[in-house]
């Protein structure tokens, strides 16, 4: 975009802030910011709604009313332009009288891309498009994978001494990091679409894997646990609360029936990952499954085993790794199982984005460095 002024910056930033909230709700759609502006004041605002429909535009027109007539739109995506579960954005942008759009960045959707701005300047609109692409796409990433490279986001989160250990070698961690780090630990779960994790984890920690904080409590994500041997017993809580929070067990191919159906009768969804001959594929085919199924964001719980995994086949994405002022030393569990690394350029590499103090605890976030 040309030339943005600092008043189209502001409400752009707005519009971003709107869509953020969508975040762990909306697969299998982005989520997109839109305020409508009339001069200079702030007429209607929209999100896109949880299951991803209505879409942000519609939410902001029914609040404008008659006000969008000749006023801007700041939308954080290139607003659809194909009937799809909804009517498109486009013409409801043009039968509301908008007289000026400014959008962040290109749909990647190939139902969208580029056809939406199209439309808005056939019918006469102005369009400009770029103001804060590059973080509109951040904010989309996982939405972005899963359109352009058939998987979703994937997050590792991570809670360690400051060694690096995530419990003792007796098994014991509960718990390294405090209070606010671990509420964190929950608000980050519900801004993902699914949690993941290995069955070792799911043994040892017996974890719940819900977004256990107040108001949040029906944002818990899907739950996915990968067992290839299926060792998880029948009596686990991801068997046998699978009737009330969808779960998702992924094995490897060649278990017999009887074997299944215990799993399958407490309302778990066994998928058996045809293409995995041995281990290493598995990672990138649970991915693959993931996103047909229309999921963008997955957080990565551990543990080591399947974190490494999933770090060797270059699939992890993001970092969040709460840091808690305690040294265990050598003899604790490490967070990450072996790399087998000849040399330091085989390392993966991380930058770090922030840097966030929660109570006694760190949490730093890393985002992959482009290869
Ligand atoms: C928008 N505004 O808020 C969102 C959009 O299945 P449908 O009809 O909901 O269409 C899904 C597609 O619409 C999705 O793949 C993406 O291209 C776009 N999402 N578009 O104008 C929104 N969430
Ligand atoms: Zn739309």
């Amino acid at each position: 975009m040309a030339k943005a002024s600092s008043e189209d910056r502001l409400w752009m930033a707005s519009a971003l802030a709107l869509a953020r909230r969508g975040l762990g709700r909306v697969a299998p759609n982005p989520t997109v910011g839109c305020i409508i502006v009339a001069e200079g004041r702030a007429v209607g605002r929209g999100w896109t709604q949880p299951g991803g429909r209505p879409h942000a535009e519609t939410e902001a027109l029914h609040r404008a009313g008659e006000a969008a007539r000749g006023a801007t739109a700041y939308i954080s995506l290139e607003p659809c332009s194909h009937h799809g579960k909804t009517p498109p954005c486009t013409d409801a942008l043009t039968a509301a009288g908008v007289a000026r759009c400014v959008i962040s960045c290109e749909d990647p959707d190939p139902r969208v891309s580029g056809r939406g701005i199209a439309a808005l300047r056939a019918a006469g609109i102005e369009v400009e498009i770029g103001l804060f692409a590059e973080e509109a796409q951040e904010l989309n990433r996982g939405f972005f994978l899963n359109k352009l490279a058939s998987r979703p986001l994937l997050t590792l989160k991570l809670a360690t001494s400051l060694d690096g250990r995530i419990a003792l070698a007796s098994g014991e961690s509960k718990w390294i990091t405090g209070e606010a780090a671990r509420a964190r630990a929950h608000l980050l779960r519900a801004g993902h679409d699914a949690i993941l994790v290995g069955a070792g984890t799911a043994l040892a920690d017996d974890p719940r894997l819900d977004a256990r904080l107040p108001g949040l409590e029906d944002r818990s994500p899907l739950r996915v646990v990968l067992d290839r041997r299926l060792r998880l017993p029948h009596g686990h809580d991801l068997v046998s609360r699978a009737r009330d929070r969808a779960t998702l067990l992924f094995t490897a191919p060649g278990h017999s029936d009887e074997e299944l159906a215990p799993y399958r009768d407490g309302g778990v969804e066994v998928v058996e990952a045809a293409s995995t001959t041995d281990e290493s594929d598995f990672p990138e085919t649970v991915l693959q499954h993931l996103a047909q199924r229309g999921l963008t964001r997955v957080l990565l719980e551990g543990g080591a085993q399947t974190a490494t995994a999933f770090l060797q086949a270059g699939l992890v994405d993001r970092l969040e790794w709460f840091r808690a002022p305690m040294v265990i030393g050598a003899d604790g569990l490490s967070g990450m199982a072996a790399l087998h690394l000849e040399s330091l350029l085989q390392a993966p590499i991380f930058q770090r984005e922030d840097l966030e103090q929660l109570g006694a605890d760190l949490l730093e976030r890393y985002r992959r460095e482009a290869a």
